[in-house]
């Protein structure tokens, strides 16, 4: 839905199929149905605040059509006792792109955004209700059924007499009322962000490249705040070049960054100096270690034979996603005896873990 200079209001709906009872005594009818996901992008120096300045890429599933990169503003507003939220832009949502996922990221990539959260709709059903014109109900992904009132927003004080209007005659009480865009409501649900110091070659190779931004970007989709995501870009070898950091300066932020970290992922395909140095030196300091090696590649016993990393195999790069996901879900952060944690932020220690393989 997108009304010139919309403003809207969500409220949650506990029990949907009552809700949607009430709505088919009214006489409302479903115009259409539809299901998307939208992944949400925040700017690099984090200089705007994404829960009000949103750049998203929406999939739409269903009905299938192109991805849409778009672009929303919205102001927080008070008028006729109602809270709500109301769009700077007279478009409502500003399309930027249309065209595949991949081609999507590319887009929002080369415009200097980093991947922030996801969020997913389904079963939406857009009403049209008798004298009261639209509503629009979803099923959002960890939050739950939902409703969406929107109206054009040229003059706020009448869009809120709308709005209440509309609230009053489907006796929703105003402290029901969710007046703030849906992705700061998913971003407050969110636990504290999490950090991940992601390992992947460089001077050792950089074949797999494509690779390590798939992870970095499902790390970042997760929640995760990943300290080292210049190993994941295309030309992290010409950035070296062109910012003249002293190999110094990379050794001390790098140690910074693993002593702070929660969590450490490592892509251990392509042997890298570097990567066995961060792994060895995490291990001391107690760190959780996930690492991820290409199922045929004949990986380094000091690796392989390390009762204190976790060694996932994977075949192509769905398993190691897949692979991935489970490894975060089973996170636990027990301290492990004899290894001394050593970080001001983890809640503790790696646990060490059998060996995983997944051939
Ligand atoms: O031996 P390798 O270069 O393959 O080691 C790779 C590992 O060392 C990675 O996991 C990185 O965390 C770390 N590393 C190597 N080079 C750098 C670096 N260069 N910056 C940060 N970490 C590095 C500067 C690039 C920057 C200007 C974008």
């Amino acid at each position: 839905m997108t009304a010139p200079f919309e403003c809207e209001v969500r409220f949650l709906i506990p029990d949907r199929a009552a809700f949607e009872r009430g709505l088919a005594q009214r006489g409302a009818s479903v115009r259409f149905r539809y299901a998307f996901t939208d992944h949400y992008y925040r700017s690099w120096g984090g200089e705007w605040d994404p829960r009000t300045r949103a750049v998203r890429i929406r999939e739409h599933h269903q009905p299938t059509q192109a991805s849409e990169v778009l672009v929303t503003w919205t102001d927080m507003m008070h008028a006729a006792g109602l809270s709500f939220k109301r769009s700077r832009l007279p478009e409502g949502k500003v399309r930027l792109y249309t065209g595949t996922l991949e081609a999507s990221r590319t887009v929002v990539d080369a415009l200097g955004y980093d991947p922030w959260l996801v969020v997913r709709k389904t079963a939406c059903a857009f009403y049209d209700i008798p004298d009261l014109g639209a509503l629009v109900i979803e099923d959002v992904e960890g939050i739950g059924s939902m409703a969406e009132i929107e109206v054009a927003g040229e003059d706020p004080e009448a869009a809120a007499v709308s709005i209440r209007r509309k609230l009053d005659a489907l006796r929703i009480p105003l402290h029901a009322v969710l007046p703030e865009p849906l992705a700061a409501v998913v971003a407050a649900r969110l636990p504290r962000s999490r950090t991940v110091y992601f390992c992947g070659a460089i001077r050792g190779g950089r074949t797999l490249q494509p690779l390590y931004a798939q992870i970095v970007t499902f790390l970042q989709e997760r929640g995760w705040e990943v300290l080292t995501k210049h190993v994941a870009a295309p030309d992290v070898l010409a950035q070296e070049h062109r910012h003249k950091f002293s190999a110094t300066d990379i050794y001390a932020r790098d140690m910074r960054w693993l002593e702070a970290c929660d969590l450490v992922v490592a892509e251990v395909s392509v042997p890298s100096l570097g990567v066995g140095f961060e792994l060895a030196t995490a291990q001391q300091w107690g760190k959780p270690i996930v690492c991820f090696c290409q199922a045929d590649v004949a990986l380094s016993a000091l690796v392989d034979g390390n009762p204190h990393l976790r060694v996932l195999r994977y075949k192509g790069p769905g398993e190691l996603v897949s692979l991935l996901e489970d490894a975060l879900r089973g996170l636990d952060f027990r301290p492990v005896p004899g290894i001394s944690p050593r970080s001001s932020r983890s809640r503790g220690g790696a646990t060490p873990r059998r060996r995983t393989r997944a051939r």
